[in-house]
Protein backbone atom coordinates (compact mmCIF):
# COMPACT_ATOMS: atom_id res chain seq x y z
CA UNK A 1 0.00 0.00 0.00
CA UNK A 2 2.09 2.79 -1.33
CA UNK A 3 1.71 6.61 -0.45
CA UNK A 4 0.22 8.64 -2.72
CA UNK A 5 0.73 12.45 -3.80
CA UNK A 6 -2.91 14.02 -2.48
CA UNK A 7 -4.69 16.41 -4.27
CA UNK A 8 -4.99 20.04 -3.81
CA UNK A 9 -8.69 20.86 -2.98
CA UNK A 10 -8.35 24.27 -5.16
CA UNK A 11 -6.87 24.81 -8.19
CA UNK A 12 -3.13 26.27 -8.71
CA UNK A 13 -4.04 29.41 -9.45
CA UNK A 14 -6.29 29.73 -6.32
CA UNK A 15 -3.79 31.26 -4.02
CA UNK A 16 -2.63 34.32 -6.44
CA UNK A 17 -1.45 36.80 -5.74
CA UNK A 18 -0.22 35.35 -2.25
CA UNK A 19 1.41 31.97 -3.80
CA UNK A 20 1.63 32.21 -7.43
CA UNK A 21 0.63 29.64 -10.18
CA UNK A 22 3.80 28.16 -10.92
CA UNK A 23 5.21 27.88 -8.03
CA UNK A 24 1.86 25.93 -6.63
CA UNK A 25 2.32 23.59 -10.20
CA UNK A 26 6.01 22.64 -9.76
CA UNK A 27 5.74 22.63 -5.83
CA UNK A 28 2.72 19.91 -5.85
CA UNK A 29 3.53 18.09 -8.73
CA UNK A 30 7.45 17.67 -9.21
CA UNK A 31 8.44 18.23 -5.38
CA UNK A 32 5.81 16.96 -3.41
CA UNK A 33 5.79 13.86 -6.01
CA UNK A 34 9.01 13.70 -5.46
CA UNK A 35 8.86 13.04 -1.96
CA UNK A 36 5.98 10.52 -2.30
CA UNK A 37 8.00 8.69 -4.83
CA UNK A 38 10.97 8.63 -2.84
CA UNK A 39 9.55 7.71 0.31
CA UNK A 40 7.85 4.51 -1.08
CA UNK A 41 11.07 3.57 -2.92
CA UNK A 42 12.95 3.56 0.66
CA UNK A 43 10.30 1.98 2.75
CA UNK A 44 9.82 -0.95 0.44
CA UNK A 45 10.67 -4.28 1.23
CA UNK A 46 11.17 -2.98 4.86
CA UNK A 47 9.32 -3.17 7.92
CA UNK A 48 7.94 0.53 7.64
CA UNK A 49 5.81 -0.61 4.42
CA UNK A 50 2.18 -0.84 5.13
CA UNK A 51 2.81 2.05 8.63
CA UNK A 52 0.74 5.33 8.57
CA UNK A 53 3.15 8.29 7.62
CA UNK A 54 2.70 9.30 11.63
CA UNK A 55 3.59 6.23 12.87
CA UNK A 56 6.98 6.57 11.05
CA UNK A 57 7.41 9.70 11.65
CA UNK A 58 7.16 9.57 15.33
CA UNK A 59 9.09 6.36 15.35
CA UNK A 60 11.52 7.45 12.72
CA UNK A 61 15.02 6.20 12.89
CA UNK A 62 16.89 9.63 12.51
CA UNK A 63 19.93 7.81 11.10
CA UNK A 64 18.11 6.95 7.86
CA UNK A 65 18.08 9.87 5.85
CA UNK A 66 16.14 8.76 2.83
CA UNK A 67 12.99 8.05 5.17
CA UNK A 68 13.82 10.76 7.34
CA UNK A 69 13.86 13.97 4.00
CA UNK A 70 10.85 11.73 2.15
CA UNK A 71 8.77 10.89 4.95
CA UNK A 72 9.29 14.61 6.11
CA UNK A 73 8.79 15.89 3.14
CA UNK A 74 5.76 13.66 1.94
CA UNK A 75 3.75 14.80 5.68
CA UNK A 76 5.00 17.85 5.72
CA UNK A 77 3.53 19.08 2.18
CA UNK A 78 0.44 17.23 2.97
CA UNK A 79 -0.08 19.52 5.99
CA UNK A 80 0.94 22.39 3.88
CA UNK A 81 -1.63 22.39 1.35
CA UNK A 82 -4.36 21.73 3.58
CA UNK A 83 -3.89 24.80 5.48
CA UNK A 84 -4.64 27.41 2.60
CA UNK A 85 -7.00 28.00 0.59
CA UNK A 86 -8.04 30.87 -0.89
CA UNK A 87 -11.05 31.92 1.31
CA UNK A 88 -8.13 31.96 3.93
CA UNK A 89 -6.58 34.68 6.23
CA UNK A 90 -7.98 36.32 8.93
CA UNK A 91 -7.91 35.09 12.61
CA UNK A 92 -8.78 31.83 14.38
CA UNK A 93 -11.83 32.01 16.90
CA UNK A 94 -12.98 29.58 19.26
CA UNK A 95 -10.72 27.31 21.51
CA UNK A 96 -7.70 27.54 19.35
CA UNK A 97 -8.24 31.98 19.79
CA UNK A 98 -7.89 30.76 22.92
CA UNK A 99 -4.73 29.02 23.56
CA UNK A 100 -3.11 31.67 21.21
CA UNK A 101 -4.22 34.12 23.60
CA UNK A 102 -2.83 32.52 26.42
CA UNK A 103 0.46 31.16 25.05
CA UNK A 104 0.96 34.52 22.95
CA UNK A 105 -1.10 37.65 24.74
CA UNK A 106 -2.71 38.82 21.14
CA UNK A 107 -2.61 37.51 17.95
CA UNK A 108 -0.22 40.08 16.48
CA UNK A 109 2.26 38.65 18.61
CA UNK A 110 2.16 35.48 17.86
CA UNK A 111 1.91 36.62 14.41
CA UNK A 112 5.40 38.21 14.83
CA UNK A 113 6.82 35.24 16.63
CA UNK A 114 5.87 32.74 13.95
CA UNK A 115 6.98 35.60 11.70
CA UNK A 116 10.31 35.50 12.92
CA UNK A 117 10.63 31.55 13.73
CA UNK A 118 10.03 31.60 9.93
CA UNK A 119 12.22 34.78 8.63
CA UNK A 120 15.22 33.29 10.49
CA UNK A 121 15.72 29.40 9.65
CA UNK A 122 18.82 29.42 8.29
CA UNK A 123 18.95 27.72 4.85
CA UNK A 124 15.61 25.35 4.15
CA UNK A 125 13.17 24.48 6.40
CA UNK A 126 9.62 24.72 8.09
CA UNK A 127 7.93 27.19 11.07
CA UNK A 128 5.27 25.22 12.96
CA UNK A 129 2.61 26.06 15.55
CA UNK A 130 2.07 22.84 17.38
CA UNK A 131 -0.24 21.47 19.78
CA UNK A 132 1.03 19.77 23.34
CA UNK A 133 -1.44 17.77 24.70
CA UNK A 134 -3.16 19.51 27.01
CA UNK A 135 -3.60 22.10 24.69
CA UNK A 136 -1.04 24.63 24.99
CA UNK A 137 0.46 25.90 21.33
CA UNK A 138 3.87 26.95 20.89
CA UNK A 139 5.71 28.42 17.52
CA UNK A 140 8.95 26.60 16.50
CA UNK A 141 10.95 25.97 13.35
CA UNK A 142 12.88 22.84 12.15
CA UNK A 143 16.00 22.22 9.63
CA UNK A 144 15.10 20.14 5.99
CA UNK A 145 12.09 18.17 5.98
CA UNK A 146 12.21 17.41 9.62
CA UNK A 147 9.21 18.05 12.09
CA UNK A 148 8.73 18.21 15.51
CA UNK A 149 6.18 14.90 15.37
CA UNK A 150 10.19 13.54 14.84
CA UNK A 151 12.33 12.26 17.72
CA UNK A 152 14.48 15.04 19.38
CA UNK A 153 13.50 17.70 16.46
CA UNK A 154 11.52 21.30 17.56
CA UNK A 155 9.43 22.03 19.95
CA UNK A 156 7.90 18.62 19.91
CA UNK A 157 4.00 17.77 19.98
CA UNK A 158 1.82 17.83 17.27
CA UNK A 159 2.09 20.22 14.29
CA UNK A 160 -1.30 21.79 13.20
CA UNK A 161 0.03 24.44 10.99
CA UNK A 162 3.40 24.59 8.86
CA UNK A 163 4.91 27.20 6.87
CA UNK A 164 7.98 25.79 4.01
CA UNK A 165 10.51 28.46 4.05
CA UNK A 166 12.73 26.20 1.12
CA UNK A 167 13.56 28.49 -1.60
CA UNK A 168 11.14 26.50 -3.92
CA UNK A 169 8.81 27.66 -1.90
CA UNK A 170 8.67 31.16 -2.84
CA UNK A 171 11.90 32.27 -5.24
CA UNK A 172 10.00 32.50 -8.48
CA UNK A 173 7.95 35.21 -7.16
CA UNK A 174 9.45 36.92 -4.06
CA UNK A 175 13.62 35.68 -5.22
CA UNK A 176 15.33 36.53 -1.70
CA UNK A 177 12.15 37.94 -0.23
CA UNK A 178 11.56 35.69 2.18
CA UNK A 179 9.66 38.23 4.59
CA UNK A 180 7.23 38.99 2.19
CA UNK A 181 6.28 35.88 1.48
CA UNK A 182 5.68 34.85 4.80
CA UNK A 183 3.68 38.00 5.69
CA UNK A 184 1.60 37.01 2.45
CA UNK A 185 0.78 33.47 3.81
CA UNK A 186 -1.13 34.93 6.37
CA UNK A 187 -3.67 35.85 3.48
CA UNK A 188 -4.26 32.28 2.53
CA UNK A 189 -4.32 30.66 5.87
CA UNK A 190 -6.97 28.44 6.17
CA UNK A 191 -8.04 28.82 10.29
CA UNK A 192 -10.70 26.65 10.27
CA UNK A 193 -8.60 23.27 9.20
CA UNK A 194 -5.85 24.59 11.66
CA UNK A 195 -9.09 24.83 14.62
CA UNK A 196 -9.78 21.20 13.31
CA UNK A 197 -6.40 19.96 13.61
CA UNK A 198 -5.85 21.98 16.98
CA UNK A 199 -9.55 19.62 18.45
CA UNK A 200 -8.20 16.54 17.02
CA UNK A 201 -4.75 16.73 18.54
CA UNK A 202 -4.86 18.56 21.55
MN1 LIG B 1 8.48 22.42 -0.28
Amino acid sequence: MAFTLPDLSYAHDALEPYIDTKTMEIHHGKHHAGYTNNLNNAIAGTDLEGKSIEDIITGMDMNNGAVRNNGGGFFNHSLFWSVMSPNGGGQPSGELADAINTAYGDFDTFKDTFSKAAATRFGSGWAWLCVHSGGKVEVCSSPNQDNPMMPGIGCGGRPILGLDVWEHAYYLNYQNRRPDYVSAFFNVINWDEVSRRFNESK
